[in-house]
């Protein structure tokens, strides 16, 4: 297949300046660039090049997908012509070679990616205050210079400022761009969990551990375990890289498997003895059934409950174990009782809302009760609900009475994102950069992303309970994340960008955000950059270096800040005090590796005289494992691993064996399955009230919403829930423009047999999914894999609305309705749609054009 600018570029081509890239590959064809353009390259050509001698280079994969994979790129006088992944030793199970995922060895296509941003680019129907905002979207685009670029940037603030004042730009989040705006006087933040659901608020009162802890046990503890539990949780396609190849350890080692799921997933399908079905958006209801038949069956014939652990190491399980000054009749066992609210929590009374089957939540308690050590994983999904608080309230009750925690082959909780199977502090780490953050005069202003769009059409945003404020968006600033496309209720969204008077996005590729914006400045990727220093699982430190000169126009974020800032006059040193080469050494001489006899940390690289002048930079020689030189050539340092070594990593096994001695860091020392903090932060962020054990709350487009009448078991107009999950082609809004990556991994709505038969569906179909939120276009794949009742669409496509509105590309912020609750939680996984049949056809996305402009 041919992924390049479907024009040919005019100029002569010589190789010598040839820029940077070229994919020798069996096609004919392949890009090269001419100073800093692509273009076509001869068959012939190409192979001439090939002969020649050049370098690996080790090459950033830098996206939010948790991995930290090792990328090479070959480069050849400036020109890119291959990628590879770790070989840099044998691989083994203790110390494995940290090969990259489709995506990571497609990244070439995206770097070199046809649909790169050239130039800075203006609407043409733009002009202060807006122009035709309505055009937003559609306009044409027309290329300018960097300077008019920066000059109608840094115009815009001054006018926005003078007009408004600086709450009404919003910068969402855009690291670089804090510089100069915090120097200009501020803007106004946002803020919220779009990934850790309750989570993200919930770790510290709960467990008294950063917002980021996993509380699971290290990889090689895996093999301890007699039973594994994947929960709401596919790491063979949300977390490539290396967790999958360490759980299938445990599996060849005979330990058993349970997906807990409502589709039955990839790493299910791979690894799991046996498929619990769930529907989205229940599982403290399942968690509540499993917890009824714990207390209602455990008995010393068959002991269920770790007792011992649940009075020594809880508090608020039962009125006897309340933390003080808490109503006793408020704990969590009366509650799975039903003693005061009059509805036992049976598996019955779960079955009804989960659809898991009734013998199956009885068994499935009594496996958990049994089974000693057991280790159970959550994804993150199935907190990433509105009014979700009562999730991970659930899931540490039932882990506490379990006991499968502090004990090796025992943990319950979260293996998502970089930890993911893999518990424990990093073994290496990088130092600081130095570079200081500079402090927003405006901090307190700050808007929740569940809730950022309804505030900019309605001038009123939630500060706190009873607390409404008022807001006046005037000017959005995009930088370092993909908001429009990734937050809840993106056809809002877009309302939104068409209210404000001037939009604008630092960006490699034409992505949701940059489409519906004034002005586009083209940036440069991490393979255009200096380098960046990259950490991943707890084993692993990678120093990527440049691989090719930025391309066309692009120039580094960094740059545009202090351009920008130049306008505003503010001193370019104040917005970057040190060079980027210099806080990646700053990173790299400030290293730690852990000692090999796991207690405390030593430096990780040697440092000379010699270095020092040869990097260029102000430093200080130093005595490290490997030297400098050494590790910027291989890119990576992982530390060697043995089973059962010094670095085992079991998760508060000091605070299961004395927890007097070694009190958590919550309220009462201990793991608050009553947890009064939790219901005040909830309560004071403004949306809901809240409570401190696992009630379950139903969300508002949750599985009981489907229904027209509960009671009565009437649909109603929207019948089905849709689960919108992480897939291979992308990383959110990320490389899922690549067309290799579309070709491979097709992203269909998924639907069960029985839904499509009743709605005269066949595999293949095109399909519209659709809700009062928007609805989308799609073909569909049929299977019993996913539950009945339910539907899976893959998130992070970019928005492509036709001319009735429907998204073709099928985004799924497209479907979900913005509903700020809890702990700031978004409300992307509980979402109810109906799905019919489409009579119109849709080309399958990788061989739609791609999104050239200029
Ligand atoms: N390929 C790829 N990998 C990624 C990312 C990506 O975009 N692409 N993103 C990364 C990021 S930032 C994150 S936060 C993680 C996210 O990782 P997770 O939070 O684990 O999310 P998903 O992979 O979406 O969902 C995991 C599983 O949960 C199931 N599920 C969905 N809803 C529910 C529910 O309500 N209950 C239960 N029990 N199961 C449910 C899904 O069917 C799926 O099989 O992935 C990371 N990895
Ligand atoms: N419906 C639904 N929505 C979801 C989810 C879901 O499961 N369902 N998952 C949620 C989760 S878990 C997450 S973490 C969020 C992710 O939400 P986002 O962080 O907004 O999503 P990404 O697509 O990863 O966006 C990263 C952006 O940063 C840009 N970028 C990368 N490097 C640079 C740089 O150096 N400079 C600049 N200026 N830009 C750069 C990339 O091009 C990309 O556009 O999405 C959430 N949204
Ligand atoms: S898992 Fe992430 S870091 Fe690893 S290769 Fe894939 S995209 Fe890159
Ligand atoms: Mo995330």
């Amino acid at each position: 297949m041919i992924n390049f600018i479907e024009r040919t570029i005019n100029h002569k081509l010589s190789r010598r300046s040839f820029l940077k890239w070229s994919a020798i590959s069996s096609t004919s064809v392949m890009l090269a660039g001419y100073e800093n353009v692509l273009a076509e390259m001869s068959v012939e050509e190409a192979q001439e090049i090939k002969k020649e001698e050049g370098k690996w280079v080790t090459a950033a994969c830098w996206h939010n997908c948790g991995g930290r994979c090792l990328n090479k790129a070959y480069v050849v006088d400036g020109m890119l012509i291959r990628q590879k992944t770790d070989d840099t030793h044998e691989d083994s199970t203790e110390f494995p070679q940290q090969r990259a995922c489709a995506r990571g060895r497609a990244q070439r296509k995206q770097v070199l990616g046809a649909d790169r941003l050239k130039y800075p680019m203006k609407r043409k129907h733009w002009a202060p205050g807006g122009g035709n905002k309505e055009l937003r979207g559609k306009d044409e685009w027309v290329r300018i210079s960097w300077e008019e670029a920066i000059d109608i940037v840094a115009d815009e603030l001054k006018r926005t400022k003078e007009n408004y004042g600086n709450e009404s730009i919003y910068l969402l989040r855009g690291a670089e761009m804090q510089r100069p705006i915090s120097l200009f006087g501020g803007y106004v933040s946002n803020y919220g969990s779009r990934s850790r659901g309750a989570w993200e608020q919930a770790m510290k009162p709960i467990l008294g551990v950063s917002r980021k802890s996993h509380i699971i046990n290290d990889r090689m503890d895996l093999l301890n375990a007699k039973l594994i539990v994947l929960w709401g949780n596919n790491p063979a396609w949300s977390s490539a890289g290396l967790p999958m190849y360490n759980l299938l350890q445990a599996k060849k080692a005979g330990v058993k498997f349970i997906s807990v799921d409502p589709f039955y997933n990839a790493s299910a399908s791979v690894l799991a003895d046996e498929f619990i079905p769930i529907r989205p958006a229940t599982d403290t209801p399942l968690l509540l059934g499993i917890a009824y038949v714990m207390i209602t069956e455990d008995s010393p014939e068959r002991p269920l409950i770790d007792w011992q652990f649940l009075n020594r190491c809880t508090v608020g399980f039962d009125a006897e174990h309340m933390p003080q000054g808490a109503d006793p009749k408020e704990n969590f066992k009366d509650y799975v009782l039903g003693t005061y609210d009059g509805t036992p929590k049976t598996p019955e009374w779960a079955s009804e809302i989960t659809g898991t089957p009734i013998e199956v939540i009885r068994s499935f308690a009594l496996e958990l009760g049994t089974t000693k050590p057991a280790t159970v994983l959550f994804g993150w999904n199935s907190a990433r609900i509105e009014k979700a608080q009562h999730v991970p309230l659930a899931q540490v009750a039932v882990g506490a009475m379990t006991g499968n925690m502090g004990i090796p082959g025992g943990a319950f909780g979260v293996s998502c994102q970089e930890p993911a199977t893999n518990g424990g502090p990093a073994l290496v780490r990088p130092g600081d950069s130095q570079l200081q953050a500079i402090k927003n005069p405006l901090s307190s202003v700050k808007l929740c992303s569940n809730e950022h769009w309804n505030a900019i059409l309605t001038g009123k945003y939630t500060a706190g309970k009873d607390d409404i404020k008022d807001i006046d968006i005037r000017m959005i600033y995009h930088s370092g994340h993909s908001s429009l496309n990734q937050t809840n209720n993106t056809n809002k969204g877009i309302k939104a960008h068409k209210k404000v008077e001037f939009v604008v996005t630092n960006q490699f590729s034409l992505n949701p955000n940059a489409a519906y914006s004034d002005v586009v400045l083209p940036i440069t990727t991490q393979w255009e950059r200096y380098g960046t220093v990259l950490t991943g699982n707890r084993e692993i430190l990678i120093w990527a270096s440049q691989v090719i000169e930025p391309l066309f126009e692009a120039k580094d974020d960094m740059w545009i800040a202090k351009e920008v800032g130049k306008r505003l006059s503010i001193d370019s040193v104040e917005i970057e005090p040190l060079s980027l080469k210099q806080q990646i050494f700053n990173e790299i001489a400030g290293a730690s590796v852990m000692k090999e006899n796991g207690t405390g940390y030593e430096p990780l690289v040697t440092i000379t005289e010699g270095d020092i002048s040869e990097f260029d930079v102000e430093g200080t020689p130093q005595l490290g494992r490997i030297s400098i030189m050494e590790f910027k050539e291989q890119g990576i340092y992982q530390v060697p691993r043995k089973q059962n070594d010094k670095f085992v990593f079991i998760s508060n096994d000091k605070f299961r064996e004395d927890p007097e001695n070694n009190p958590l860091d919550t309220e009462s020392g201990k793991i608050e399955i009553h947890c009064r903090q939790l219901a005040e932060i909830v309560t004071n962020a403004g949306w809901n009230e809240g409570y401190p054990i696992a009630k379950y709350v139903p969300p508002t487009e949750g599985y009981e919403a489907t229904y027209a009448d509960w009671n009565k078991k009437i649909k109603g107009k929207y019948p089905l829930q849709l689960c919108n999950i992480h897939i291979q082609r992308q990383t959110h809004s990320v490389m899922g423009d690549v067309p290799w990556l579309r070709e491979t991994f097709p992203n269909d709505i998924i639907i069960n047999p029985k839904d499509a038969k009743s709605r005269g569906i066949k595999d293949g179909d095109v399909v519209r999914m659709f809700n009062d939120h928007g609805s989308v276009i799609r073909r569909v794949y049929v299977t019993e894999r996913v539950m009945p009742e339910v539907v899976l669409l893959g998130q992070g496509s970019w928005v492509d609305l036709d001319e009735e509105g429907n998204c073709r590309a099928g985004s799924v912020n497209i479907l979900s309705g913005d509903y700020p609750s809890g702990p700031n939680i978004e409300s992307f996984q509980a979402c109810i749609v109906e799905v019919e049949k489409y009579e119109k056809q849709l080309e399958p996305d990788h061989n739609w054009p791609q999104r050239i402009v200029l």
